[in-house]
């Protein structure tokens, strides 16, 4: 008699070749319409099922990972941010929690310099007026912008894709400042000027980008207060979480010119964004592509099967376990 495979929940129509593995190693429950679980559904929909495969979108708060069946062992989130689960909560419940470090840094890391790049050279306005054909001709004063070249770059959260961020600022010859919980190593840091205190960063950023994951410590952390602190028409690029950022206050100083610009990636309770930011020209705004390759994708999507398969295949521990922060 053939072992039974451990059944798969996928709460999200992933990447071909990655639902073609997970349909080749375990049961796997697809969902191929896309349609999004909220608590109850996940929680009705993960009957029988001995892991969940998840995303960012897909809320596992305390309450939705208590009323899991008994038979799920596992969530393998299809992402680095693993704050949309409680994870205290699956500990608690002998559920193991896995996230996809690494195979989304250089991808993140390109689309924040996209950020920083577009709000600076105010791309926005320039593809706006184009395709509304409202382009009359070059003109000397024309979307003038802010330069990047040779300015200070302030980087909050120097982890993997912090790092990657100032590997392509240096290529414009930025000066990086950065500040993170622990120093790097000088190798890591490479010339980049430490701030023990996030605060203390805030006067060296012409621009000041957030790589920090969403904690209780960061939420909201970019408000009026700390704006304040950024030097006058400085540049604020956010690829991170959307919830680091206080909207009202951001877009507050967008209005008032106090900021020059903002490149964000992410929002607060998005997709349903604050209705300010659709009214600023001064904001380049993407709809949270900073993982969007297609290699990224896959890479990121068999990094949830290698630890799935460690876990349900091999009763191994998962390589990329999380903790509660
Ligand atoms: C993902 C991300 O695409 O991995 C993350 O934490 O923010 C994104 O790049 C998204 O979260 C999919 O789950």
């Amino acid at each position: 008699m053939t072992a039974r495979k451990p059944r798969v929940l996928a709460t999200r129509h992933f990447p071909p070749d990655v639902e073609a593995r997970l349909a080749a190693n375990f049961d796997a429950v697809l969902n191929p319409d896309d349609r999004l679980f909220d608590g109850p559904a996940l929680v009705a929909a993960a009957a029988g099922c001995d892991a969940i495969m998840c995303a960012a979108g897909d809320v596992m708060s305390a309450e939705t990972v208590a009323a899991l069946p008994a038979s799920v062992r596992m969530i393998a989130t299809f992402s680095v941010g693993y704050e949309h689960i409680d994870v205290a909560a699956a500990a608690r419940k002998g559920i193991v929690v896995s996230n996809t470090p690494d195979v989304l840094t250089d991808a993140t890391a390109d689309i924040a310099m996209l950020c920083l790049l577009g709000a600076a050279r105010r791309a926005q306005e320039g593809i706006q007026m184009l395709r509304t054909h409202n382009w009359v001709g070059w003109s000397p004063t024309q979307l003038m912008g802010v330069h990047v070249t040779g300015k200070r770059l302030g980087i909050l959260g120097m982890g993997r894709i912090g790092q990657a961020m100032a590997d392509r600022a240096r290529a414009f010859r930025m000066q990086i400042h950065y500040s993170n919980r622990t120093r790097l190593a000088p190798d890591l840091e490479k010339g980049a000027v430490f701030h023990a205190d996030p605060d203390d960063m805030l006067a060296h950023c012409d621009f000041l980008s957030i790589n920090a994951p969403m904690t209780p410590a960061t939420r909201k952390w970019v408000n009026a207060e700390r704006i304040a602190k950024l030097p006058k028409g400085s540049v604020v690029v956010n690829t991170a979480r959307g919830g680091v950022v206080d909207d009202e206050a951001l877009i507050a100083a967008l209005k008032s010119g106090r900021l020059a610009a903002a490149g964000l990636d992410v929002f607060d309770g998005e997709p349903k964004i604050h209705q300010g930011y659709y009214d600023l020209a001064n904001a380049f705004l993407l709809p949270h592509m900073g993982s969007a390759t297609v290699e990224t994708r896959n890479a990121m999507g068999f990094r949830a099967l290698d630890n799935l398969e460690a876990v349900l295949l091999r009763k191994q521990p998962a390589p990329d376990a999380v903790k509660a922060s």
